[in-house]
């Protein structure tokens, strides 16, 4: 599989740093010694593209989106090299995202992994900006103005898991170096109805149970926070009347104090004036660390949000991933003071070096960093630590909905990734540090093809099971 002396390790890797060492070029056995050997270029190329498209079970969870449905959709791929070795990746699922990374084989076979992201570069800024390419009206993962950001993303995680996986060395270390060992992830609370995911016999435990109430979802981050030791929480709003948000929030403060930064998200739900009256009630409890996530719709409202709080002396920051979801977005953004903290998704921002690009650039402007996620396995979860890992102004711990997939779903051999201490630790290993459990992911196929679901669409599913005449209205409130 090596092509060059170190990768081959053993005898032809000795003889030529001797070989180096006497024509008097090295006297040390220091790493970076090793740049000077010259190497025979990497011949090494894609020979196969798999792409598994399955369904996991996902708890009723509510967003202003409308309802999660019993599965979500992922698609994981495998890009495999010529000598065997495999890197994988995860990204959205359904129809559409299969097609998608269907239409760019022919691109990819037999090419080389170290410089696919130069063959496929026209795919990486997607297309449009504003209202159309954001997700205000349409839920991450169904935009199709996002589509080739996606499946560009996807592939290049593939390929530096591959790359990782052949160099010997994790993925956070190709892309930069990583700055932490372990990445801070948040608790991750929603308004849910009963149930905890999947269908009939394939129903999963419901192990948070109804959360449609302030009490009820202060015992739902309780609980998250006793399994997971998070020390941030981020509370999915725009689901009940403001003033009942209001009060969750109050309430989460009141349990678990000023140390925990918290943050509500009611993914653009809000009118201009409920967005600046919940950010005056909720001064103290979003300052230290919290924000206000996309209270409104559209950076000139957004912008406007913003105004009025300072008038007021009130700092709290705001945060989207809903109107900011590409370069282009920045400027106006910027320009506008709309946003102060960005979310972003190697997901769908075009993978992780775009991420490192959008965090230098944010960090310019003075704009602060978290992450956004959607529902999810461990290999997501691990691609997303490595980012973080490699992105020295991440300055806030990133969300995850991981604690709502159950172990009966997740791919990765070996079980889910632990968080403990809120925190994932990038393991030991090279590439993304995990690998496919082949039996799960037959299951996960078998339960894609046993749903009727092809895509996301939680308007639907909230007309299906809670309000035969839901319609989701921005602004509600
Ligand atoms: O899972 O329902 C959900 C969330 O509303 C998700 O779709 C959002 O993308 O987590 C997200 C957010 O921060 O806006
Ligand atoms: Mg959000």
């Amino acid at each position: 599989m090596a092509h060059c002396p170190r990768l081959a390790g053993g005898d032809q890797f000795w003889k030529a740093l001797k070989h180096n060492k006497t024509a008097g070029k090295h006297n040390c056995l220091a790493l970076d010694c090793f740049a000077t050997i010259r190497y025979p270029p990497c011949t090494m190329r894609l020979a196969d593209m798999r792409i598994h498209s399955i369904a996991i079970a996902d708890p009723p969870l509510r967003s202003s989106y409308g309802l999660h449905a019993p599965y979500a959709l992922r698609t994981l791929i495998e890009l495999e090299s010529d000598a065997g070795e495999i890197g994988i990746a995860e990204t959205y699922g359904g129809e559409a995202q299969a097609k998608q990374l269907e239409a760019v084989r022919a691109q990819i076979i037999g090419t080389n992994p170290f410089r696919l992201s130069g063959f496929l570069s026209p795919m990486i800024e997607g297309q449009g900006s504003g209202h159309a390419r954001s997700q205000t009206y349409q839920v991450p993962g169904e935009n199709p103005l996002d589509a080739t950001t996606r499946t560009y993303a996807a592939i290049e995680v593939a390929c530096l898991d591959l790359i990782g996986k052949t160099v010997g060395q994790p993925v956070c270390d190709l892309i930069g170096g990583r700055v932490r060992d372990e990445v801070p992830f948040s608790a991750y609370p929603f308004y849910k109805h009963e149930g905890g995911g999947g269908e009939g016999e394939d129903s999963r435990e419901d192990e948070y149970g109804e959360a449609l109430s302030p009490e009820a979802l202060v015992k739902q981050v309780q609980r998250m926070i006793a399994t997971y030791g998070f020390t941030s929480v981020k509370f999915k709003g725009g689901v009940l009347e403001p003033d009942i948000e209001i009060e969750t929030i109050k309430r989460l403060y009141a349990a678990l104090g000023s140390s925990v930064p918290l943050r509500i998200d009611p993914n653009s739900a809000w009118t201009v004036e409920t967005s600046v009256r919940v950010g005056k009630e909720l001064a103290r409890e979003l300052g230290r660390g919290g924000y206000l996530e996309d209270p409104t719709e559209g950076l000139e409202n957004m912008a406007e949000v913003r105004r009025r709080l300072v008038e007021k002396g009130i700092e709290t920051p705001l945060a989207s991933n809903v109107a900011v979801t590409s370069f282009a977005d920045l400027p106006r953004s910027i320009q506008l003071d709309a946003v102060q903290i960005i979310l972003c998704d190697h997901h769908y921002w075009g993978g992780m070096r775009q991420v490192q690009h959008l965090a230098r650039l944010a960090k310019t402007f003075s704009i602060g960093m978290s992450m956004h996620s959607n529902s999810h396995l461990g290999v997501s979860l691990m691609a997303m630590a490595h980012v973080a890992a490699a992105t020295p102004h991440l300055n806030y711990a990133c969300d995850t909905h991981y604690p709502w997939q159950s172990a009966e779903d997740e791919v990765v051999l070996g079980g889910r990734v632990a968080i403990k201490n809120g925190c994932v630790r990038i393991p030991d290993k090279p590439g993304l540090g995990v690998e496919l459990d082949y039996d799960q992911l037959a299951r996960g196929r078998e339960r894609y093809a046993r749903c009727n679901f092809r895509k996301r669409d939680d308007e639907a599913e909230m007309r299906r099971r809670v309000d035969p005449n839901w319609k989701r209205i921005l602004p509600r409130w």
